[in-house]
């Protein structure tokens, strides 16, 4: 079964749930949230931007950069975490910015999702934009098929992606490079399209001009289910394949036109589209795997790293709300 990507007519968020209408009340169990012990659309009405990466810490130091880019009062003050009450996510807001964390894997952001697509819809924000920023593995390419001092042979080096680049996905692919997320529904596989906004990923492109400290490209981004043997890392607990193997992997994937790996941007494209948001992913690359697997850059280069989606989505929302 394949379903495919759904329109919100008026800019509402689309639930595609019959269920939901017959319920008295929505607990958003894992936010904390609900709609008998919260008015959400008092909280939530206005947000026009949502932002979701993997780690809380990160996702509160993208909320109070925002407030600062703003030029929202308070900016530099300690932000509460509207999800206090559970310790599964973190929530901030910086004016029409939501931040949320999503942990790490498919499971943990779809249960995240479902909840915070449902919050959107409860509280009627409409228009709304969701960017995931995070972190992968970049795939650089380079062949030397020859040597160039002695003329005669030739050199054919792939452009490629260095550490600290940032991919902005044009389609999230799965681990046999298709551009499909595959979601177990009562026992039957329901195949989802993983299509992000082409127009949203080239908007982000051109901002990212502006910003002329780091390459960005487009590219495909592969999710994968485990961060080891998934990704074809040799350093795992288990491994049982060799370096030519993994290089042979990592090379189709580049052929295929992946550019980083993570393990999200499927579900999240997936969950997003059907539901009518426009939606984009955006990671910075932490290494180039065709180098090795082990990240060996030290935490004031990662932090720096891990700052420029966050760099690029501040200049997109400034410049939509008319401030860049
Ligand atoms: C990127 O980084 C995490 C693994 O280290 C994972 O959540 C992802 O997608
Ligand atoms: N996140 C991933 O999923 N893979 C990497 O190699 C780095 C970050």
């Amino acid at each position: 079964m394949t379903e495919t990507t759904g329109y919100s007519g008026g800019g509402f968020v689309h639930v595609k749930n019959p269920h939901l209408d017959s319920m008295e009340e929505d607990i958003l169990y894992h936010l904390d949230l609900g709609t008998k012990t919260h008015n959400l659309p008092a909280m939530f009405g206005d947000i026009k931007f949502v932002c979701v990466g993997g780690s809380p810490n990160r996702m509160r130091a993208f909320a109070q950069f925002m407030r600062r880019e703003l030029g929202l009062a308070g900016a530099g003050e300690e932000l509460p975490d509207i999800c206090a009450g559970s310790d599964r996510y973190a929530m901030y807001r910086a004016g029409p910015v939501l931040s949320i964390s999503h942990g790490m894997g498919i499971p943990s952001i779809s249960i995240m999702l479902h909840e915070l697509i449902k919050l959107l819809h409860h509280a009627k924000c409409r228009d709304v934009t969701i960017i995931r920023i995070g972190t992968s593995g970049g795939l650089v390419w380079q062949q030397v098929t020859g040597v160039p001092s002695s003329g005669l042979a030739s050199v054919s080096l792939c452009p490629g992606i260095e550490a600290g680049s940032v991919v902005i996905t044009d389609t999230a692919v799965d681990s046999s490079f298709q551009p499909r997320f595959e979601q177990v529904v009562l026992g039957e596989v329901v195949v989802r399209s993983t299509e992000l906004d082409k127009d949203l990923a080239e908007e982000l492109l051109a901002c990212s001009r502006e910003i002329a400290d780091f390459p960005t490209l487009i590219g495909h981004t592969m999710c994968t289910y485990d961060f080891y043997e998934g990704q074809g890392r040799l350093d795992g607990a288990l491994c049982s394949f060799s370096s030519e193997k993994k290089l042979e992997y990592l090379r189709r994937a580049y052929d295929a036109g992946v550019r980083n790996i993570e393990m999200e941007s499927t579900a999240f494209a997936a969950l997003c589209g059907l539901c009518g948001l426009k939606a984009a992913v955006v990671c910075v690359a932490l290494l180039d795997r065709l180098e090795g697997d082990q990240i060996r850059a030290s935490h004031e280069v990662l932090w720096e790293y891990q700052q420029r989606p966050q760099r690029l989505i501040a200049a997109f929302i400034r410049q939509r709300l008319g401030l860049g």
